[in-house]
């Protein structure tokens, strides 16, 4: 039983490391144009420095998840020339 507990807990850390998300603060949703303004940190899988800028959304229900405000963990990924929100969730305030 301990064995089983160890090898799912470096699963799950291996799945964290493959996939990093970055900070953010949402500074507007726009749910008619299927956009988000974030204020972000370093995004490392798509090489991009701290700035505030739009992402497209991969899905527009990650819109509902979030509004403005908030403190985000999100995955960018490049599609095409755009660079899109894939994944995004409220920051734990812990
Ligand atoms: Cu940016």
């Amino acid at each position: 039983m301990r064995a089983v507990a160890a090898c799912a807990a470096l699963a799950a850390g291996a799945a964290l490391a493959a996939a990093p998300m970055a900070e953010g603060e949402v500074r507007k949703v726009d749910a008619k144009a299927k956009t988000i303004t974030l204020k972000h940190g370093p995004i490392a899988s798509v090489d991009m420095g701290p700035m505030t800028m739009t992402f497209p959304v991969k899905d527009p229900a990650l819109l509902a998840k979030v509004k403005a405000g908030d403190k985000v963990r999100f995955s960018a990924e490049k599609s095409g020339s755009d660079i899109v929100v894939t994944a995004i969730e409220p920051a734990q305030s812990k």
